[in-house]
């Protein structure tokens, strides 16, 4: 009885949820492992510091305006996506780390 409730449950939850994609980016060698990279909106992009030193994620795009900060080797930071167009991704310590983000 309990057990036909929790699928139930579940089942209304579930199809009331759409679900977010989660994509992953590393920071190596003083680069994003991904140069471009397209999601649709409301996505997650994960950034991973790859690099035994500092990265920092930023972004001045008009479709998201952010700065994750600084964080060392191992860690990350989300950042989700809802709004559609293109998004310059920097990183403050590196100029040269640049990528695009392309939000369909
Ligand atoms: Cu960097």
């Amino acid at each position: 009885m309990f057990n036909r409730f929790l699928v139930i449950a579940t089942c209304l939850i579930l199809s009331s949820v759409s679900f977010a994609a989660e994509f992953e980016v590393g920071q190596k060698n003083k680069q994003f492992t991904k140069r471009s990279l397209t999601i649709k909106a409301g996505d997650v992009v994960k950034f991973t510091n790859e690099d035994p030193f500092f990265h920092n994620v930023f972004s001045l795009s008009e479709i998201k305006t952010f700065d994750l900060g600084s964080y060392p080797k191992g860690e990350f930071k989300t950042v989700t996506f809802d709004k559609k167009g293109k998004a310059e991704i920097e990183c403050a310590i590196h100029p040269n780390m640049r990528m695009t983000i392309t939000v369909e």
